[in-house]
């Protein structure tokens, strides 16, 4: 008998113990059941606003202003393919077929001895082709002129971009729809470069040439010595140096990659970026005039 305030107080513990573990199963299925509803959170940026109106707006504006011997290039096409390589696949799974559609509406001769590359020098590249109109990097180009500074993605799981956010492609993938799009967009511009081929690289930093940039792992590689018959580097700095940056081991890596595929190297460099410019745009006292 004395037993008995004590039993009963244990049933209420029991009655209270199962309870309240089933209301926090509950809880755990509903948080779990909406973790799984909502897409994936990705380490990168999400889709630019307005992408696709900005894509046609682009093309719009490059194929009637900027390039006007495109103007009977289809941009509502266009678009549609841009958002056919990515919308509803795996931000993680995009492979070059994805964009062949894109890149077949986007083919566009350049002439030769008129392409620019770089590599951790994008600004002063655009500067040098916004003051010669006939040069090339691939942003001047349709295709780069789309997307330059644009980022996008999908998800499997819907026909919606992800506007939340992307995949890095350090932290998350590297087949992400941005770099796999940068990837053969740099493939096709050096695989169908001729003439002289002029790239802009920085002498400010160690890695001038990197092996692993898009210039040293995708443009050096494709540049074909039966089409090039010389790769010139302009290299600028804009920190005190002790010798010549054309001189250093990397632009060395550089020039001995370019020979032994047969295509002759030149290096030049200059100090500061304005002076480059101060020179382009004065090109009777450019040292770069004998260069292109
Ligand atoms: P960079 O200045 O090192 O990088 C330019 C862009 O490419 C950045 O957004 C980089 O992302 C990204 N990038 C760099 N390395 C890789 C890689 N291995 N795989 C994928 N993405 C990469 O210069 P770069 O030498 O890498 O690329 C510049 C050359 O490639 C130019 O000649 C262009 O023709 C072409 N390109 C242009 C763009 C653009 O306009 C992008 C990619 C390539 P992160 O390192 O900041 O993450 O945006």
């Amino acid at each position: 008998m004395a037993d008995e305030p004590c039993c009963r107080i244990s049933k209420k513990v029991q009655i209270c113990l199962a309870v309240g573990l089933l209301v926090a199963v509950a809880v755990l299925a509903v948080v779990g059941v909406l973790k799984w509803l909502q897409p994936h959170q990705w380490n990168g940026q999400g889709t630019t606003e307005h992408f696709a109106d900005i894509v046609l707006e682009r093309c719009s504006n490059y194929t009637q202003i900027v390039q006007p011997a495109l103007r009977n290039v289809d941009c509502q096409k266009i678009q549609e393919a841009f958002k056919s390589a990515f919308i509803s696949k795996n931000p993680c799974s995009i492979t070059e077929e994805d964009y062949q559609p894109l890149m077949k509406l986007t083919t566009q001769a350049i002439p030769c001895s008129k392409t620019l590359l770089w590599s951790r020098a994008k600004g002063v590249a655009h500067q040098y082709t916004q003051l010669h109109r006939d040069t090339f990097t691939l942003e001047d180009t349709l295709l780069g002129y789309l997307a330059d500074g644009l980022t996008w993605c999908g998800d499997a799981g819907t026909s919606e971009v992800d506007y939340r956010s992307c995949p890095d492609r350090k932290k998350d993938c590297p087949n992400n729809p941005v770099s796999v799009f940068w990837k053969i967009a740099s493939q096709r511009f050096a695989d169908t470069a001729c003439g002289v081929v002029y790239v802009i690289l920085n002498g400010s930093i160690s890695k001038t040439f990197d092996e692993n940039s898009t210039f040293g792992s995708v443009e050096v590689i494709h540049l074909r010595p039966e089409r090039v018959q010389a790769l010139h580097a302009w290299v600028i700095y804009d920190v005190q140096v002790s010798s010549d940056p054309c001189m250093s081991s990397s632009i060395n890596k550089l020039e001995s990659i370019i020979t032994q595929r047969n295509i002759a190297f030149k290096c030049q460099s200059c100090y500061r970026p304005a002076t480059f410019i101060k020179h382009v745009t004065n090109p009777e006292r450019s040292p770069r005039s004998s260069m292109i």
